[in-house]
């Protein structure tokens, strides 16, 4: 979406567009934010990407992952909280996308099947599905961008005794929402952003108890009773899971919270990115060049702090390529450039650190570019506030607000605080509830009367 907002962008101050075809898999746009019941499989029997699940909410501020060229205000006419809903999110990038009339370009439930490139014409071939009528058709290009992110395919370690635990074992990317996981004792696997976030989802549900197992380091959150973090499982006997400390505990529900691979199955294998989820993946000029193919394009392929707005930053400076505005340096060039992001990314100590040095990779791109330049470093700071903010009181941290950088414009506070949040639909969201009974109990009031 950002790549075709750019190009048409330009086609706007009259620049001449290329020829354009964006191919998706699934039947709308949005990528990680598309979120049906059919997410898991679709209804052509192919696996969906998104790992979306119900009452997901953004878990950083909308601050730092704003348009600097179409803003929350713009979308939503009035301030909005700052760790909005899925469904409200994916409503904005809908929302720039429809305005500026790219959806003609996308051919929807396409999937690619197989990238070629060939040196002598120096072009790729991409053999696609149609999924809606079963013919597969190939075009060929001289560009290809590679948009399909990378939080798709699970990495799924294996515990000693899995198979003979009676309860559900899945993957964060197979999970939907954490209602049926109300009185049950659950078990996460990992210590990021999925153990964090399915975690909180369980407890908000009503689990007995949440424990999470790291492999690496706690979080190290101050958890409410009933959660807590402990080492690695070391393997698994019927429901009892046995730690490496000694620890031995039943459970009803275990999660891998164990992260993502990048993987490409469209592509040959000289072509596809090989990475751990890090910040700077290797072999990307500017993190979006294929070193080894110049044609050959990734967005998104960084671990984010920043998301919307880096992609667009990307997007942009892709674009100025393909367009001939902007030229490529030499292989060595690129090689030397790649190395001295990464001899930095490799000096980064901790996540404030890793915030600094991809504000100062996004800006980087800008500056090549006629995308909006916007506060970086505020946006940065915006970020190492959300941290502690994190670190003071985990359950409650997205009811705290941010300032736009783009607007000036201060956040709302929801309605609801989020922990007292069941309804995470755009209607509810943006509704205005009175005599709200949940906001009674919360603000110490007694309840309304039941209308
Ligand atoms: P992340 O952020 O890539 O984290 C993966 C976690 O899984 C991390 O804590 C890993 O521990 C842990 N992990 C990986 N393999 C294992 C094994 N074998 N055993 C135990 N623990 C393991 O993925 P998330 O899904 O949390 O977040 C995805 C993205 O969403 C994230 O990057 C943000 O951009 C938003 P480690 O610390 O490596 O020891």
């Amino acid at each position: 979406m950002a790549q075709l907002r750019a190009f048409e962008s330009a086609a706007k101050k009259g620049h001449e567009m290329p020829e354009i075809v964006c191919y998706e898999k699934q039947d709308d746009w949005g990528g990680q934010w598309n979120f049906t019941w059919r997410n898991g499989t679709d209804k052509y029997g192919e696996p969906v990407h998104s790992s979306m699940y119900r009452n997901l909410w953004s878990n950083g501020p909308k601050e730092g992952l704003e348009f600097a060229e179409y803003t929350f205000d713009e979308h939503f006419g009035r301030p909005i909280s700052s760790y909005p809903p899925r469904e409200a999110l994916w409503d904005y990038i809908d929302g720039r996308a429809r305005k500026s009339d790219v959806k003609k370009y996308v051919k929807f439930a396409h999937a690619v099947r197989w990238v070629d490139f060939d040196e002598t014409s120096k072009t790729f071939t991409v053999n696609v599905e149609n999924l809606r009528t079963g013919e597969t058709e190939s075009g060929k290009f001289d560009h290809v961008i590679v948009g399909t992110g990378h939080f798709t395919f699970p990495n799924v370690p294996e515990f000693d005794g899995m198979e003979t635990f009676p309860g559900q074992i899945i993957h964060a990317h197979e999970f939907r929402g954490a209602e049926s996981l109300a009185d049950k004792d659950v078990l996460l696997i990992g210590a990021s952003y999925s153990a964090e976030d399915i975690g909180t989802q369980a407890y908000k549900m009503g689990a007995r108890t949440v424990t999470f197992s790291y492999r690496s380091a706690p979080m190290g959150y101050e958890w409410p009773e009933g959660m807590e973090e402990q080492p690695l499982v070391e393997k698994f006997d019927g429901s009892t899971a046995y730690f490496i400390n000694g620890l031995q505990r039943t459970f009803d529900a275990v999660i891998l919270c164990t992260g993502y691979q990048h993987h490409y199955p469209f592509l040959p294998s000289n072509l596809a990115l090989k990475s751990p989820n890090n910040v700077y993946p290797a072999n990307l000029y500017r993190g979006v060049v294929w070193e080894g193919n110049n044609q050959l394009f990734y967005l998104g392929a960084q671990d984010q702090w920043f998301t919307f707005n880096m992609f667009d930053a990307q997007a942009w400076y892709v674009r100025d390529l393909i367009l001939g505005e902007r030229e490529l340096p030499s292989r060595e060039e690129q090689r030397t450039s790649i190395d001295a992001w990464l001899e930095r990314f490799h000096a980064l100590k901790d996540s404030d650190d890793q915030i600094d040095f991809q504000a100062d990779y996004i800006r980087d791109l800008i500056e090549q570019t006629d995308y909006p330049m916007f506060d970086l470093d505020t946006v940065a700071e915006i970020f190492k506030r959300w941290g502690r903010t994190k670190k003071e009181d985990i359950l409650n941290y997205r009811d705290v607000t941010y300032t736009s950088v783009m607007t000036g414009t201060k956040a709302a506070q929801h309605h609801t605080p989020w922990m007292l949040e069941i309804d995470d639909s755009l209607e509810r969201y943006l509704s205005t509830p009175e005599g709200d009974e949940v906001r009674d109990i919360w603000e110490g009031r007694e309840a309304a009367q039941p209308r």
